[in-house]
């Protein structure tokens, strides 16, 4: 209960505020009209600087003059990580490598980083986009930013924290880690707003928790989370653990990093800015278009980038877009919450589960912390699914066998995947830093 926590709630002429309104409102025929001379541009641009998106374009027998219409971008090739790839590490750039002032890269997990490169223009266009996106999660001008996004080459910790300046905040540059730390500075400087990917705000929770401290009394009004997917039931245990607002913040590194789309104080899926980015929504097996509002991998093509124009991303995140007018009067498209990457979902004995599926019904079980991995291995042909899962601080341990009974039953019967469950003891699963690691594949190991 937060009955001390005094009401901090922005006042509702407060909620009015915008960073760019004219942009974040602009009429829908003004808006793809914009989005029309910005396609052209950017195709002739990457078309004209970049070998390798030249090679491609002439491969499908398109050129930027067959652009005359947005729907025309459906004839244009797509972009994968794969092209990222194979020009390691600066062969996507379209400007001079000198005119690049900032790098950043993914860890890569799999093969070679992915490397994405920024220049001036492309910063500042980047600082304004994360000071849009902030604002319209409802940070304002003077408030004090606690950022627990990584500072490095992950695009979180720079981004938010270029974003907030942008927007007139005080930022606390912490970065990941050294949690009980986070917790007293976040005490002792009475910030506003947290960033930091989901997982690790839970941590800041437990850790906190763990102190005698009672986040939910502090001064923080909203959380500006992503990074990572995250289910609506995440959200519900965060509001209330923390007693502020958890808001959906989404981005990737290709593209420019976060301040792709941002929930607004209404939080019913993101506004993508469309003025920077043209989104559309693909089946990624017909990779045809999918009418508005069904689900489909979302594919992105940049419309201002100088360094790294991107043409038709295909990003691997499952979404859905609508259209539907916001309350709040913003008039870009909304992204109805990424529910995870294609090639995340697991294929569990021909069934299709995201992790987040999983997630959506652990958080709220009775005697569950939401803490969990999904362990997969190989019995024979078969995948096989083990599930570790942390007792709630509390939890009587002689309960062990019937939790995990029951927390089967409800996959089975919520996913229709059987597993098997393992009880862990609290804090024995790995607490998250930044990204959480949701899925341990032992498949080609055993
Ligand atoms: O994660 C950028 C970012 C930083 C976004 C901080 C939001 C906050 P990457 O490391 O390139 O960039 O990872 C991008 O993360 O394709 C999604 O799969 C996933 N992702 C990002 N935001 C969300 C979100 C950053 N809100 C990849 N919900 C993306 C679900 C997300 N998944």
């Amino acid at each position: 209960m937060c009955a001390e926590k005094p009401n901090v709630s922005p006042s509702a002429a407060d909620q009015t505020y915008m960073f760019d309104r004219a942009a974040e409102c602009m009429p829908r025929a003004e808006l793809a009209a914009l989005q029309l001379s910005r396609l052209k541009h950017t195709l002739a641009h990457a078309y004209a600087n970049v070998a390798y998106v030249r090679a491609k374009f002439d491969a499908a027998r398109v050129t930027p003059d067959d652009c005359q219409s947005l729907d025309d971008i459906v004839r244009f090739p797509f972009a994968t990580k794969a092209d990222l790839r194979d020009t390691y590490p600066f062969g996507l750039f379209a400007v001079p490598r000198e005119q690049v002032l900032r790098l950043h890269a993914s860890s890569g997990t799999t093969g070679k980083a992915t490397v994405v490169g920024y220049t001036r223009g492309d910063l500042d266009t980047w600082a304004d986009l994360m000071a849009r996106s902030m604002a319209c999660a409802g940070a304002r001008p003077g408030d004090i930013v606690h950022n627990g996004y990584g500072y490095g080459l992950f695009t979180g910790g720079l981004g938010a924290h270029y974003g907030a300046e942008r927007l007139g905040c005080t930022v606390v540059p912490v970065s990941g880690g050294m949690t009980e730390r986070q917790v007293t500075l976040l005490q002792d400087f009475g910030a506003h707003v947290l960033c930091a990917t989901p997982s690790y705000a839970l941590n800041i929770a437990e850790v906190a928790e763990g102190m005698g401290v009672d986040i939910r009394k502090l001064p923080l009004r909203i959380g500006i989370f992503g990074a990572e997917p995250w289910s609506e039931a995440m959200r519900r245990d965060l509001d209330a653990r923390l007693g502020f607002k958890a808001v959906d913040l989404y981005g990737l590194s290709e593209i420019i990093g976060p301040g792709v789309a941002c929930e607004c104080d209404h939080r019913n899926g993101l506004h993508g800015w469309e003025d920077h980015f043209l989104l559309e929504v693909i089946d990624p097996k017909t990779l045809q278009l999918v009418p508005e509002g069904e689900p489909g991998e979302l594919v992105i093509t940049t419309l201002t980038k100088q360094a790294l124009p991107m043409v038709r991303y295909r990003s691997r995140d499952i979404t859905r877009l609508t259209h539907e007018p916001c309350p709040c009067g913003r008039t870009h498209v909304r992204i109805l919450r990424v529910t995870g990457r294609d090639d995340d979902m697991l294929i569990i004995r021909g069934v299709n589960v995201f992790p987040s599926q999983i997630e959506a019904v652990l958080v709220g079980l009775p005697g569950i912390a939401p803490h969990y991995q999904i362990v997969l291995t190989r019995e024979g042909t078969l995948d096989a699914v083990a599930l570790e899962v942390e007792m709630a601080p509390g939890t009587d341990p002689a309960g062990r066998g019937k939790i995990a009974a029951d927390v089967a039953h409800q996959i089975k019967s919520r996913i229709g995947v059987t597993c098997t469950v393992e009880i862990k003891s609290a804090g024995e699963v790995p607490r998250s830093q930044g990204k959480a690691v949701r899925v341990k594949d032992l498949r080609n190991k055993n």
